[in-house]
């Protein structure tokens, strides 16, 4: 339940306040007295606070003489830190909207249960790790702590359910655009529909597009996006050794601190969003056949309906993948595994 789970509300928190003054003055000492005043508190509640930060890894050293200073930010996607750099018009726009949980089931669990409660569109759920992390079809999604980037948002888009399909299409051009912009060198691509591999071969990222809805109604659309960030060899489980990879592994094992990029991928998805909204999928449709891996392919794709091999030829406008087999058949795919040849 998202209530009795370690939620924190940022925004108004008197933490919060006392890390934007240490971080203001970054790396120089403030005095406590200072801080005191400039906040209306006491010194001790300064201290506690100070305290507080310390115990969730931010690196503040104390001189009774001078006050304190920050000298390191962990490595965490707390809401603040998020909020404080990111431009979006939608998605996080407002701290009020970043749900921040340091061990959850799931995010797109949790931020069902919001959006049940009519959470605003643009809600976003973050979570350091995912104890019951979800693939497609019931399957799992491995999320262990602080190495990589789980989240979901919410979106509320005035189409139909039957419309839905683009939209992992479009997370999935938003993170390609994010990791390209981080890391250029690494060879990511879209294997249809929501597969982002490197080389080729490798999976880095999941997305999970999910939604309620009655025939002719979509109350809101639940994007689950999992990227393996800080992940080495050893922490991924022996069955997803040989087809997972991390950023971290693509780049020479060096650590990529994952604020940063998290806060690119809010932003790539927000602006490809806005343009959806305002002018259809065009756009989509266009960037992610720059970034796919499928089509001009042999393919083999699953489905309820069975087993269909042939090339790929074109995603449809509605995000299907249009294949042909060797008799010439023709068939349009909403959903299914896809496997290269
Ligand atoms: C996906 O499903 O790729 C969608 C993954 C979405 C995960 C995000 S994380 C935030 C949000 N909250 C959630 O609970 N989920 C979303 P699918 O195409 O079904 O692929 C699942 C398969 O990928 C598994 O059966 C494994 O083989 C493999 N897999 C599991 N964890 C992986 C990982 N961390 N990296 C690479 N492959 C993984």
């Amino acid at each position: 339940m998202v209530d009795n789970l370690a939620f924190f509300d940022y925004s108004k928190n008197m933490r919060e306040k006392v890390l934007k003054l240490l971080k203001a003055n970054m790396p120089n000492y403030v005095s406590g007295e200072e801080i005191a005043r400039a906040l209306g508190v006491s010194r001790t509640a300064v201290w506690k606070n100070v305290n507080l930060l310390q115990e969730e890894g931010y690196v503040i050293e104390g001189s009774p003489r001078l006050g304190y200073r920050l000298i390191e930010v962990p490595d965490l996607l707390y809401p603040a830190e998020i909020a404080a750099g990111l431009k979006t018009v939608i998605i996080a726009s407002e701290p009020a909207k970043i749900h921040y949980f340091r061990q959850v089931d799931s995010t797109s669990e949790a931020i069902k249960k919001l959006g049940d409660r009519g959470a605003p569109e643009g809600t976003l759920v973050v979570a350091e790790e995912q104890t019951g992390g979800k693939g497609r079809l019931g399957r799992r999604w491995f999320s262990p702590p602080a190495k990589g980037i789980w989240l979901s948002t919410l979106l509320r888009p005035p189409v139909l359910p039957r419309e839905a399909p683009i939209f992992t299409l479009m997370s999935a051009v938003a993170v390609v655009k994010a990791i390209k912009s981080t890391l250029p060198h690494i060879p990511t691509g879209i294997k249809w529909p929501n597969d982002l591999l490197v080389n080729g071969r490798r999976k880095v990222c999941g997305i999970l597009t999910e939604l309620k809805a009655e025939a002719d109604l979509l109350h809101y659309l639940v994007i689950g996006i999992g990227i393996n960030v800080n992940l080495r060899k050893q922490d991924f489980p022996s069955q997803l050794q040989g087809c997972a990879t991390s950023l971290l592994l693509e780049n020479g094992e060096k650590e990529l601190p994952r604020l940063p990029l998290l806060v690119k991928v809010l932003e790539e998805l927000d602006t490809i969003y806005q343009e959806y909204l305002l002018k259809g999928p065009g756009n989509i449709i266009k960037s992610w056949k720059e970034k796919n891996i499928t089509l001009n392919r042999e393919v083999t794709v699953k489905s309820p309906l069975g087993e269909f091999t042939g090339r790929a030829l074109d995603i449809a406008g509605d995000g299907a993948l249009i294949v042909q087999n060797k008799k010439g058949e023709i068939k349009h795919f909403h959903g299914g595994e896809v496997t290269l040849s």
